[in-house]
């Protein structure tokens, strides 16, 4: 290595700053700079960027995977989804390809959005290639409207597609505590395939006894995705994303019940709806950041999971 390539950082916005060619990694990055349908206040269009900005300035120790680092994991940042503003089924379609080749390749698919309506074409990668997989969503919100203003691809009724579709088995929520009438009526009338813990759920029945009810509800699944809506963590933790609901979730609770539930079925993540724009201090982007991190290194080292090569 020369000293002009010792002295540089070749991208400064990659994911942890850990790049490994595409070959080599066994986790990929896409970011997913989409935002169109936004309900509230837009801009997490900038959460890849400002994640991955966040990721590069915090120390890369885990938490629960403790005294492991991120750059022990082989990580390959490859960039941004060409997103089509305005176009949702073209991007989710794009997104969809994309993730088939780096799931195909048996590699963990992390997405960073975003918003939540991305988790569409991920899982639709997964259901492609046969691996229709179980959710588990940490969210404030069910997103299982049947349109949103008479738009179907909305993402406040991703969900409720994804379900319909039948691109999923099952999905455990945790966290939701925002809803119309017409959702909750939704999850009681599908209770074989959806369950949810609100946050008073998980203040009365403990992080431990959530995950053990997730587990057991998610046991017959081959293929587990985990998506973590940023607002499902409490405002006061994540304000920076486009439609805060009290009440939430602590940081602490979701880690731990993320921690507690990958295992060696997980073939996908992803972050969505941090929202930079109107962020305090960054302190969002860092949350996002660090819990991506820690899955990655629960994946990477956590004891039940083994390599994707053996599944
Ligand atoms: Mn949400």
């Amino acid at each position: 290595m020369s000293l002009r390539e010792f002295y540089t950082i070749q991208n400064p916005l990659a994911f942890s700053g850990t790049q490994r060619p595409y070959s080599e990694a066994e986790v990929v990055i896409v970011g997913v700079p989409f935002d169109s349908t936004s309900s509230f206040k837009p801009g997490s269009r900038f959460g890849p960027r400002s994640v991955r900005e966040a990721s590069n300035n915090i120390e890369s120790n885990g938490i629960l995977a403790n005294r492991s680092y991120i750059e022990q994991v082989k990580i390959h940042d490859m960039g941004d989804l060409s997103v089509v503003p305005g176009d949702t089924l073209e991007t989710l379609n794009r997104l969809s390809k994309v993730s088939e080749e780096i799931i195909q390749d048996g590699k963990l698919l992390v997405a960073i959005g975003g918003e939540h309506t991305i988790t569409y074409g991920a899982v639709k990668a997964m259901a492609n290639l046969g691996m229709k997989p179980c959710i588990t969503v940490i969210d404030a919100h069910f997103d299982l409207r049947k349109d949103y203003l008479g738009y179907s691809y909305s993402h406040a009724s991703v969900m409720r597609r994804i379900i319909e579709s039948s691109l999923a088995d099952r999905i455990v929520y945790i966290g939701v505590r925002a809803y119309e009438e017409e959702e909750i009526l939704y999850a009681e009338a599908h209770k074989d395939r959806i369950l949810y813990k609100t946050p008073i759920d998980v203040e009365r029945e403990g992080y431990k006894n959530i995950t053990v009810a997730t587990k057991r509800f998610l046991s017959q699944c081959r293929y587990i995705y985990v998506s973590i809506d940023i607002d499902g963590i409490d405002p006061s933790y994540a304000p920076g994303t486009g439609t805060p609901e009290p009440f939430g979730l602590s940081p602490l609770t979701v880690v731990k019940i993320i921690g507690g539930i990958l295992d060696d079925r997980l073939v996908g993540i992803d972050l969505v709806e941090v929202n930079p724009l109107v962020d305090c201090n960054d302190i969002t982007s860092v949350l996002g950041a660090k819990m991506l991190q820690e899955a990655i290194l629960l994946y990477k080292f956590s004891s039940r999971v083994k390599k994707q090569s053996q599944r």
